[in-house]
């Protein structure tokens, strides 16, 4: 055993040293951390890539069934970290860089976290890629390479600055370029009509634009199994950076230069905008870059394999993560039925069995549109196809409903010159899942009725979940270390052991444990905010860094998302302004020391958002320059909130604000991050609270509060919602409200403008502020205090906080995974095959050190 180690850490230190001379020409002793960097990257990246290729051969061979996951968003966070926690390799690597007077967090620091995605879908997605490797189900992910990923934030003197993510500054070390299945994807151009020997039309296209998208591959490492056996998949990400054929030098000649580039420059950049909708040119081309190049790149592989189409369904599925890569339906469609000699009936059969579409969100501005022209000039041959999936869906409904015209008119693709995506993806797919019980109720009862009285079977409930693996055994080790002492390692890849926990939650012990590790991760944090967390002038000049608290004792309060209004950040705002009127009054009036943090990104084209983020930080500015009452409270504006940096907080986090207005956050994924690292949730009964609610059980989640759905439904219908009237009967949000007019917070016209946009809009214009900030703030604040009541019992506190980690083992993505595969893919595990096993192992060693 001891003997395995020393060699292990041997070999490993030997092939560090092995890329330094090859790719670098330099012995250990001269090269710099970022060429160490490299090479102990590439080390450990050969441990991946036997189980990689072992994995892909294996699949191949048996013909298991596999899901292709296509998605425009991911946010994987750094793969060195989570690389080395899943290969179960810390202690080597730890070994080895001790010896080589190497450390690792400097690694780590290096490492960089592509930022592929704007906020819930895109970390979901990788969630899910890590819950369907290591659960060995075939799989494959597609996405884009997008050159600059969601934009840097900072904070100016209160004002988000958005800069470029330039994340490929340096070589990537976890990406495979694979120039061999690099695509064609044709745009534009002019179509001519012919009939396939079924009589439907096709057509073909002349004097089109092309475009070559580049595949770029990481491998996905799977947790391993009992035996230490694991699985690798892939994330297919395309860029059409890398072809130097895309540029078009005629037009640069005759001085277009930006449209010269357009195509080499599709995927650079991330559109910044969650939950909001786009409707840009390039973001289609984006969109339809991804879904050609993976539709063909599908279709290849599988005919390698099958050699034919017609058993396809059998054979793979695609999911289709929200409408963004919705035209894969039409894609399919049309490559069956002009490459494939089928019958546009026997096409649209197929796809819609191969098909099945997830639903992220319920808010208009993001239900997906796409002008009729637009689609028509810049995808003639899709959208024929469109046109006749509408005309024939359309004859259905008029068949079924004797002529109920205006059902027909609701329910058609095609409204208005606008083509409406979720429409075409109901249509043209098997499952349709909502992410949560009360968002598929509401996809069912209300955005979706129509389509769910007419395909009752087609609409699934499938819960979001998250991976464990990075969210607590990577990122809260002593957590993980304290549930191994208690309930075993089995928790790393069945969550649902996480219940065993519950048997501790009267142990005084475990209690006084919990309490430690909490501590200690908030003096990891506190010590990260101190020295990173900038404050910064008008101009970026960073003035100094956000206060901490000395003391460890103080309820540590997050709210970590994107900036919405529907999110309420803005009431949790205004509470805070309750909080500090209350400490000014009488500095006693509470009892327990508060750490608020805010976190998140505001879409840039997103005013009230950004006044929002404004607001919060001239309030933490106040509140820290205060002496008379910042020893009790403390507020801070996380700069540039992404996946590393919630690494860092969610550990250290007493309360999670999931405070949404109920009815309109799909699922929340951070509330279940939050609550397995120890944090307890104040919230709404909205997206998945719900759930965790009816796990946890109402004994131990004290702080739900607010408007409940049917509540906010009817205040709507009465236009009954009288934020002046609340106003001015409740004196102390009157009085906090009042701050965002008097001047009491700001310090230039500015300032003043935004924060009385803010004013106005919460009080005078019922039309805007549908988010009720006001409707719930009382019960907001009158939950916070008993947050605090219990609070000061460490004990009970803690007593809670074991109760709702012990409950959170439903809300693991291992458990999502097995219900999409159950419920809609119906895919068997595929184990790596021995026999091919030891022949990469053979193949490799005889080429290795
Ligand atoms: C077209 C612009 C656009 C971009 C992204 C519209 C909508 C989106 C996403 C679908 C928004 C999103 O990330 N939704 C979140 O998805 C999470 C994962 O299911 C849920 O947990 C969140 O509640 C939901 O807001």
């Amino acid at each position: 055993m001891e003997n395995n180690f020393e060699n292990e850490i041997s070999k490993f230190i030997q092939k560090i040293k092995h890329y330094l001379i090859v790719n670098f020409g330099k012995v250990e002793s001269i090269s710099s951390n970022e060429e160490f960097y490299l090479a102990f990257s590439y080390a450990l990246r050969e441990k991946i890539i036997v189980n990689w290729t072992a994995t892909k051969y294996s699949i191949d061979e048996s013909s298991a069934k596999k899901v292709y996951f296509i998605c425009l968003e991911y946010l994987p966070g750094k793969f060195l970290s989570n690389n080395i926690t899943n290969l179960n390799k810390l202690e080597i690597v730890k070994a080895v860089l001790n010896r080589m007077d190497r450390n690792l967090i400097e690694m780590i620091k290096l490492d960089v976290d592509p930022g592929l995605g704007n906020g819930g879908l895109g970390r979901l997605a990788s969630c899910y890629l890590d819950s369907l490797t290591t659960q060995k189900y075939p799989s494959f992910g597609y996405g884009l390479r997008y050159q600059y990923g969601i934009f840097e934030q900072e904070i100016w003197n209160g004002v988000q600055i958005e800069k470029p993510d330039c994340w490929l500054l340096n070589e990537f070390p976890w990406e495979f370029r694979k120039d061999a299945d690099a695509r064609f994807v044709k745009y534009s151009g002019n179509i001519k009509p012919a009939t396939n020997r079924y009589g439907d039309e096709v057509y073909s296209l002349e004097d089109f634009q092309e475009i070559r998208a580049l595949p770029f591959d990481i491998p996905i490492v799977g947790y391993p199994d009992k035996n230490q056996k694991y699985n690798v998949s892939t994330l297919r990400l395309w860029s059409t950076k890398d072809s130097p054929r895309n540029f078009e030098l005629q037009r640069y000649n005759a001085g277009q230069i930006g449209e010269a580039s357009e195509n080499s420059s599709l995927t650079d950049v991330l559109y910044p905008n969650d939950n909001n909708e786009v409707g840009k040119r390039i973001r289609l081309k984006q969109e339809f870059l991804l879904v050609s190049a993976s539709i063909q790149d599908i279709i290849d592989h599988n005919i390698k394999i099958y050699g034919e189409v017609t058993n396809l369904p059998g054979k793979i599925q695609i999911q289709l993560n929200d409408t963004h890569p919705a035209l894969a339906i039409v894609e399919l469609i049309r490559i069956f039925i002009t490459n494939h000699d089928l019958s546009y009936k026997k096409a649209f059969e197929l796809t819609s069995q191969i098909c099945n579409f997830t639903n992220h969100t319920i808010l208009k501005e993001s239900l997906e549109e796409w002008n009729e022209e637009r689609v028509k000039t810049l995808l003639p041959r899709q959208y024929k196809i469109i046109e006749k999936l509408n005309y024939d869906f359309c004859s259905q409904i008029r068949a079924k409903y004797l002529n109920d015209e205006e059902r027909v008119r609701r329910m058609s693709i095609i409204q208005d010159g606008q083509i409406k995506m979720a429409f075409l993806a109901i249509i043209g797919c098997n499952k349709v899942n909502g992410v949560a019980y009360l968002h598929t109720e509401i996809l069912k009862n209300k955005i979706f009725k129509d389509f769910h009285e007419f395909y009752p079977e087609k609409f699934i409930n499938i819960t979001n979940g998250i991976t464990q693996r990075r969210w607590l055994l990577e990122c809260n080790l002593k957590l993980s270390e304290f549930l191994d002492n208690r309930i075993g390692e089995n928790w790393r890849r069945d969550f649902s052991e996480i219940k065993k926990l519950k048997e501790f939650a009267k142990d005084k012990k475990t209690l006084e444990e919990l309490r430690k590790i909490k501590q200690s991760n908030k003096l990891k944090l506190f010590e990260y905010i101190k020295k990173n967390n900038f404050i910064r002038d008008y101009k970026g000049k960073i003035l100094s860094h956000y206060p901490v608290f000395d003391d460890l004792n103080v309820l540590v309060d997050v709210q970590i998302k994107r900036f919405h209004e529907y999110k309420r950040q803005l009431m949790n705002a205004l509470h805070l302004l309750m909080l500090y009127n209350d400490l000014k009054n009488d500095i006693n009036s509470r009892k327990v020391k508060r750490f608020v943090l805010m976190g998140g990104k505001a879409a840039p084209g997103y005013k009230t958002a950004k006044s929002v983020v404004l607001l919060f930080y001239l309030i933490a500015k106040k509140i820290n320059s205060d002496p008379d009452i910042n020893s009790k409270l403390k507020a801070c504006l996380i700069e540039n909130y992404n996946v590393s940096k919630a690494e860092i907080i969610i550990p250290a986090a007493d309360l999670s604000e999931q405070i949404s207005i109920a009815g309109y956050e799909a699922s929340g994924t951070g509330n279940m991050k939050l609550s397995i690292n120890g944090a307890l949730t104040i919230g709404t009964e909205d997206g998945a609270n719900i759930e965790m609610r009816e796990e946890v059980t109402d004994q131990y989640w004290p702080f739900s509060f607010g408007l409940k759905k049917e509540e906010v439904e009817k205040i709507l219908e009465d236009r009954s919602y009288r934020p002046k009237d609340i106003y001015e009967n409740n004196e102390k949000i009157k009085n906090a409200l009042n701050m965002l007019s008097n001047g009491s917070l700001t310090s230039n016209e500015f300032e003043k403008n935004s924060l009385n946009e803010l004013y106005n809009f919460i009080l005078f214009s019922t039309d805007n502020d549908k988010f009720f900030v006001l409707k719930d703030l009382q019960s907001f604040y009158d939950t916070q205090k008993k947050v605090e009541d219990l609070y000061i019992d460490p004990d009970k506190w803690n007593e809670y906080v074991i109760h709702n980690i012990g409950s959170m083992g439903k809300f693991s993505s291992d458990r999502s995974i097995e219900e999409y595969s159950n419920l809609i893919w119906n895919l068997k595990k595929c184990d790596l095959n021995e026999i091919i096993y030891e022949r990469v192992k053979n193949d490799y060693f005889e080429s290795s050190l």
